[in-house]
């Protein structure tokens, strides 16, 4: 069976990752719409590497959970595109491959000058030096709000060439994620949300199995195996 999964934060809430939604869209009193964009990174880059180098060093401590867990397991039975929008490394650490990181990744650092990219440093500041230019342009190579998230074709294909396509902790506040189940749907695929509460875009979706991402995902892979 061809499966298209998307995850959001709430995969990595149990493993101690704060959600989006959980602080209020808030960090240290700044609106995370006002942090994540290229508008904010250029007016206080401190501040940005600040928040970004605080959510590297939690997501280089979390551990993933059971359901990152399952979802590599399904990887082996079923053919699955995994795609998130989480910018942790959890699901790579709990044994998935190929994982499509659509806003990016926190271990990953871009040049703004010349596009390079390389593996990112624990700590980045705003007087790091690019390896290749030597530009003292270096952010994290993370899709902000007002960019283009990435690998886009390859997640609509997949989303139309599904047999099932499933949400997995996403609020469905922010597109074009939150697009991707009526996109799905309009293709005759049936969608299903995995949620703790419901989403924005419940609608969209043929059924909803809700609770912990820890219990519903690992549960809802028995079923396919
Ligand atoms: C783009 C990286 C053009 C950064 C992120 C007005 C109307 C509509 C759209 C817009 C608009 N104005 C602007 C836009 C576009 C904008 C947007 O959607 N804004 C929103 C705020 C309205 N989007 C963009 O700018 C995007 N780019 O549109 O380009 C384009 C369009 C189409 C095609 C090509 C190009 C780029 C957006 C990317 C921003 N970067 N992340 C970082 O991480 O710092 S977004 C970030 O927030 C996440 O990646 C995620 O996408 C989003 C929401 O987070 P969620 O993952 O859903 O988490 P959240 O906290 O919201 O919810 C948690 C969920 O988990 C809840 O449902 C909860 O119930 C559940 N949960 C909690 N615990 C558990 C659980 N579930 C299970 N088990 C648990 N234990």
């Amino acid at each position: 069976m061809r499966i298209t999964v998307l995850t959001g934060a709430g995969i990595s809430a149990e493993s101690g990752l704060p959600t989006f939604r959980a602080s209020d869209g808030l960090w240290e009193d700044h609106r995370i719409e006002d942090v994540a964009t290229p508008e904010g990174f250029a007016r206080d880059p401190e501040l940005v590497h600040r928040f970004y180098n605080m959510r590297r060093a939690a997501a280089s401590e979390a551990q993933p959970n059971a359901a990152h867990r399952a979802l590599a397991q399904l990887q082996d039975h079923h053919d699955l595109t995994l795609v998130t929008q989480n910018v942790d490394a959890l699901h790579e650490r709990g044994g998935s491959r190929d994982v499509i990181h659509m806003h990016g990744a926190l271990d990953g650092a871009l040049c703004a000058e010349c596009d390079h990219r390389w593996p990112a440093p624990a700590i980045m500041s705003p007087d790091d030096r690019c390896p290749n230019c030597a530009a003292p342009a270096t952010r994290p190579d993370i899709v902000w709000f007002g960019e283009i998230p990435y690998h886009m074709d390859r997640i609509w294909t997949a989303l139309e060439g599904a047999d099932l396509f499933v949400a997995i902790g996403t609020s469905g506040n922010v597109y074009p994620a939150a697009g991707f189940a009526q996109h799905a749907s309009r293709n005759g695929v049936e969608c299903v949300e995995l949620n703790l509460q419901t989403s924005m875009n419940a609608r969209d979706f043929d059924r909803q199995i809700m609770g912990p991402a820890s219990e519903t995902v690992p549960e809802w892979v028995a079923t396919l195996l």
